[in-house]
């Protein structure tokens, strides 16, 4: 099922009504019908006689006749116009590189990987922690702040191929050192017991992993899509779907295809082939993780 906030979630509504609706008076003209006329029920020979191929004239309805016309083709209409624009407000305004957030998807037989086009920061505290961590990271410096003198952290952080450490024993420090921005940095930071208290990672443009990727949350979302060969496997149809955003594309060879969605929440969804493209179509399954941003609509 979509998330609430998608144009999905109201269109599923108005399709799910209707045909509720009209199901539920062809049901019971049916059932009253075959009820109502089945042989022994009606006086056979009060019937009138009509012969194949000779239609009844003075049992002409015309009123009748475009009722059943005129009302289900406004019914049709009306859905039309409602499908209409919810497919243009996610297929029909296809954002520029420059407003999304942009990552390449690259499927292959039976995997997804992502690539960045910028980077992006994804960070989490550990639950209940009473004092905020800030990480700020520039080429030359590493720089934590805790706001809280009390606490005693160590800080590990790796950025192939240079790692180190350093503590921070008066609610901030830092350390400098060259930090290679086209690299993953990974920071980890420990109180004393030893328990990790806040993950930092940055995935620099241009790297990626397969199988998972990061998005900002509150932000207009631009996946381009391509299918590639690897070793032996060709390169074939596949189809990125994401169902929580309702949101499918076919990723097809020597093409590039995209798909864009603004996710409003932080979480983690799943991603899966919807397109058959062989042996093992249904272990090709991604993970999403939407991070928060300050634009975020839900918690930010
Ligand atoms: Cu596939």
């Amino acid at each position: 099922m979509p998330a609430e906030y998608t144009t999905f979630v109201g269109l599923y509504d108005t399709f799910m009504f209707w045909s509720i609706i009209v199901g539920a008076i062809v049901f019971v003209w049916m059932f009253y019908a075959v009820l109502r006329f089945r042989k022994g029920m009606v006086d056979e020979s009060t019937l009138e006689k009509l012969e194949p191929g000779v239609f009844p004239k003075e049992r002409e309805n015309f009123k009748l006749e475009m009722a059943w016309f005129i009302i289900p083709a406004i019914l049709i209409g009306y859905l039309c116009i409602v499908s209409w624009n919810s497919l243009y407000e996610d297929w029909g305004n296809s954002p520029s590189d420059d407003e999304a957030f942009v990552v390449e998807a690259i499927a292959t037989q039976w995997n997804w990987e992502f690539k960045y086009t910028e980077p992006i920061i994804v960070e989490e505290s550990s639950e209940g922690l009473l004092y905020p961590v800030n990480i700020g990271v520039s080429d030359g410096r590493i720089a934590i702040s805790s706001g809280s003198a009390q606490v005693n952290l160590t800080v590990k952080w790796s950025n192939e191929p240079a790692s180190g450490e350093f503590n921070i024993t008066d609610g901030e420090g830092h350390v400098d050192t060259i930090i290679d921005l086209q690299e993953i940095l990974e920071i980890t930071v420990k109180d004393e017991e030893g328990n990790v208290v806040h993950e930092y990672t940055r995935y620099a443009a241009g790297t990626g992993e397969s199988g998972q990727v990061y998005v900002p949350c509150g932000k207009e979302i631009k996946l381009k899509m391509t299918s590639e060969r690897v070793g032996d496997a060709d390169a074939v149809l596949h189809a990125f779907f994401l169902p929580e955003w309702a949101v499918k594309e076919d990723v097809v060879p020597n093409l590039e295809t995209i798909l864009y969605f603004t996710p409003q929440e932080t979480g983690t969804y799943d991603v899966v082939c919807a397109e058959y493209c062989g042996m093992k179509h249904a272990y090709m399954t991604a993970q999403i993780t939407v991070v928060s941003s300050n634009i975020c609509g839900g918690e930010a």
